[in-house]
């Protein structure tokens, strides 16, 4: 045998032998998978197990179905059956959410954001989580965010303008998904790290950054089997991609960029004398790099500036799509229940000011409880996934009953199992907010709460929509403000009707649910949404 020969020989065994090494130990991890005792609906495929039904339902099976017949806790199967557990129940969530050292993010999720968003806060783990989190939460306190709310109201009274110049004969059509997109783009640039897109402007999606970030976001949340291979298999990486290219000039784009932005907030920091206490940060980019200069901070515990530029497109994926979302379903939702929109425009008209502070939009009672009551139903994030790194144990609030009639109260996890966390499951439970749960209803926020929700884990208010432990969003306090404000701008300025019947309106998830016409759903995520300027009374 020739050299090449003897090469391509070697490769392919290796090849062949890991690939046997990889079925081996699938299959072996199945057939003593600790999930097998757990009810759950059978294979609706041979060969991939209950993908089909969950892909179709986007999810929405477990707990519009499933839930109901096999309680909180159920164990799914994927290809070639490798079970899965979904999981509801709050005992087992907060377990999970206090234990961010056994339950991970998966790879295949942190490969794929990671893509896009470098070693940032959403990426990192362990350690190197606890340092980056550290030195960022003083950048979301609520301090910080009184400084971010005139960004907020701004931009929020751009969009209006926009909306009234369109206004010809009474009344207009709007996009309200693609226009609160653009806007809270504009916000989490201009606060995120004094940058401004300029996406409200006419020529908006010319911008260089907005560009680079939406071709990778889109290259690096592509769902299809290589980029589940390549999740799964690492070494399977390394062979380029369609996109990949694109991809690393998109990130350069965002690095170069990221550079600029950084340099100019330490130039701007040294300009202002390095008063820290008194220095009044403009930007979450720039309070991080204060806040790395804390002299209580060790050297080890410093964030690099490699670490701090990972944090822009961090920023971008995990605060603008979200909270345009959120305020959208907030939107539809107003438009589908009248009396809500009128009551809450009430409240927001007695606000003797254009301008109000954070305190000002925080004592808005009913405000505060329609931004509950949209982000429970209507989270943003639907699930999250989470991988056990060590064996350990799970405890259930409500148990389970195996084939043969034994009832368990928690269950063993082995190193690699996965799990499918529930967040809309949660929120929208019965059994926790009572019959009324799949109504949009936000006086319940200005009753006494069911006791049950109480058991809920999560950062904020009974609900999992911020997700909780050391994990969660560390931007929850910012996106209700942000909501807060576009909401109190746009429902002060017009009266809003859906465009189309209410049952055009449905769900489609990629990374987050957004609203898309039944009959258009081609035509990607939109909001069609008539407006007419108030008469202030
Ligand atoms: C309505 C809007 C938002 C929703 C529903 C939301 C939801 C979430 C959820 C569910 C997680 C946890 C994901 C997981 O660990 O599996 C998370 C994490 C995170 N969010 Fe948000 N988020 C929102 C807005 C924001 C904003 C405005 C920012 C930043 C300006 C932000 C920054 C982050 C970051 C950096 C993380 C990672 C935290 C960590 O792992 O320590 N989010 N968010
Ligand atoms: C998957 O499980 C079902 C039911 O338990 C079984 O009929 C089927 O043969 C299994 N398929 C594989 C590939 O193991
Ligand atoms: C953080 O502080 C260290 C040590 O002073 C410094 O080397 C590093 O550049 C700083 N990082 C940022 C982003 O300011
Ligand atoms: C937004 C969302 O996912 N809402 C769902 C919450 O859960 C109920 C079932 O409990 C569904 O009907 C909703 O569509």
């Amino acid at each position: 045998m020739n050299f090449a020969m003897q090469l391509i020989v070697s490769v392919f065994g290796t090849v062949l032998t890991y690939g046997l090494y990889v079925v081996f130990r699938l299959l072996y991890s199945q057939y003593t998978s600790t999930f097998r005792i757990v009810p759950g609906p059978p294979p609706s495929s041979w060969w991939t197990g209950n993908f089909n039904e969950i892909l179709a339902t986007e999810n929405t099976i477990f707990y519009k179905k499933w839930t109901d017949e096999y309680g909180p806790t159920i164990r799914f199967r994927l290809f070639f059956n490798i079970s899965r557990l979904y999981t509801a129940d709050t005992k087992a969530l907060n377990h999970i959410l206090l234990h961010d050292s056994v339950y991970h993010k998966p790879a295949i999720m942190r490969w794929s954001l990671g893509r896009i968003s470098g070693p940032g806060l959403f990426y990192v783990q362990d350690h190197k989580h606890k340092i980056q989190r550290k030195i960022m939460n003083p950048a979301f306190s609520p301090g910080q965010l009184r400084e971010f709310t005139q960004t907020f109201l701004a931009k929020a009274s751009e969009l209006r303008d926009i909306w009234a110049s369109q206004i010809n004969e009474g009344e207009t059509q709007v996009d309200a998904l693609s226009w609160l997109s653009k806007t809270t783009l504009d916000i989490i640039g201009l606060s995120g790290f004094n940058y401004d897109f300029h996406a409200l402007s006419p020529d908006g999606d010319a911008n260089e950054l907005h560009h680079a970030f939406s071709t990778g976001f889109q290259v690096a949340t592509r769902l299809n089997i290589w980029t589940i291979v390549q999740g799964v298999f690492s070494i399977t990486r390394l062979i380029p991609s369609p996109g990949s290219a694109a991809l690393r000039r998109a990130r350069n784009t965002m690095r170069h960029i990221g550079e600029q932005l950084l340099h100019e907030s330490k130039a701007y920091l040294k300009a202002t004398g390095e008063k820290a206490e008194t220095w009044r940060a403009r930007d979450l980019l720039s309070l991080l790099v204060r806040s790395n200069m804390s002299t209580d901070l060790q050297d080890n515990q410093r964030m690099s500036d490699a670490d701090v530029i990972a944090q822009v497109p961090t920023f971008l994926v995990a605060g603008h799509d979200t909270t345009s979302v959120g305020t959208t379903w907030a939107l539809y939702a107003l438009t589908q229940h009248k009396s809500v929109q009128n009551k809450l425009r009430e409240e927001l008209l007695s606000v003797p000011t254009e301008n109000p502070t954070a305190e000002d939009l925080n004592s808005l009672p009913y405000l505060d409880a329609v931004v509950r009551e949209t982000l429970r139903v209507h989270s943003p994030a639907p699930e999250t996934a989470r991988v056990a790194v060590k064996d350990d144990v799970l405890p259930l609030n409500i148990p389970f009953t195996d084939r043969s009639g034994v009832v368990h109260h928690e269950i063993r996890i082995k190193k690699g199992q996965h799990f499918l966390l529930a967040i809309s499951g949660v929120n929208m439970s019965k059994k926790l907010w009572g019959e009324d749960a799949m109504e949009f209803r936000p006086e319940r926020w200005l009753e006494p709460l069911p006791e049950a929700v109480s058991s809920i884990p999560g950062v904020w208010g009974h609900m999992m929509t911020f997700f909780g432990g050391s994990h969660g969003c560390i931007g929850y306090r910012f996106a209700l403000l942000e909501m807060k404000a576009l909401l109190f701008i746009l429902v002060r300025a017009f009266q809003m009707d859906l465009a189309v019947p209410g049952e055009q309106i449905i769900s489609r998830t990629a990374v987050v649910q957004r609203p898309h016409v039944r009959d258009e759903i081609e035509a990607g995520g939109q909001l069609p949404v008539l407006i007419k300027p108030c008469s202030r009374a």
